[in-house]
């Protein structure tokens, strides 16, 4: 993952050397879903962190005032394919972060339409995720999770949360949709923590 300021535009990239282990490239930007696609209009669009002592609430005119960053990253999906070099725009959620102490450790995202996903927080913080609502310099459209969607492309992408709409912390790092189907709680491609093992 790279910031545009440190960018590798223009640099040829040895593409093997860049693949996580099993992955195959992709120049497509397939869609992937578990159901329904919500639309939700900005208007009513809202973006809440919770934790044990603070709710934080934004707007969407809340959040495009917020601090936006570019971000040029590839992107691994644990279904095998992977893309590189995609571009985005969002917030950090460092960023959003900053107004929410806690003593928890994780994380539950939640997207409208129901999908969760858990995360340590530390895989939020320090420059790593963004809440991204562009994307190849379009409007992120709504079958890839727009009006905004969770970017956290050093994790596999299903934890990613398209339609994101919040976060609640938690003191465990219980597990979200697809991890209590078997996936990994935390999905680091290039260890290939695909799927969790039962021992
Ligand atoms: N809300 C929600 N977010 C989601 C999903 C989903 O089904 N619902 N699928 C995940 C999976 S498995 C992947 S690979 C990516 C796919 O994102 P894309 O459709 O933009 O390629 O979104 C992730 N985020
Ligand atoms: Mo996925």
């Amino acid at each position: 993952m790279s910031d545009t300021t440190r960018g590798f535009v223009g640099r040829r990239r040895d593409r093997s050397d860049d693949l996580p282990p099993g992955q195959h490239l992709t120049d497509r930007f397939p869609v992937l879903s578990t159901g329904p696609t919500p639309r939700v209009r900005t208007e009513e669009w809202e973006l809440i962190i919770r934790s044990s002592d603070t709710s934080m609430r934004w707007s969407w005119q809340e959040f495009m005032d917020l601090r936006v960053t570019t971000i040029v990253t590839d992107i691994h999906c644990v279904t095998s394919w992977s893309k590189l070099g995609t571009r985005w725009r969002g917030v950090s959620l460092d960023v959003l972060l900053a107004d929410v102490p806690t003593t928890d450790r994780y994380v539950m995202a939640h997207s409208y339409g129901g999908y969760t996903t858990n995360h340590a927080l530390d895989d939020l913080r320090g420059g790593k995720a963004w809440i991204a609502f562009e994307y190849d310099g379009r409007p992120l459209t709504p079958e890839h999770g727009g009006p905004a969607r969770l970017l956290v492309p050093h994790l596999y992408f299903w934890k990613s949360a398209k339609w994101i709409h919040g976060f609640v912390t938690q003191e465990r790092n219980d597990p979200g949709l697809w991890e209590r189907n078997g996936y990994h709680l935390r999905g680091d491609p290039w260890r290939e923590e695909r799927y969790a093992r039962w021992s």
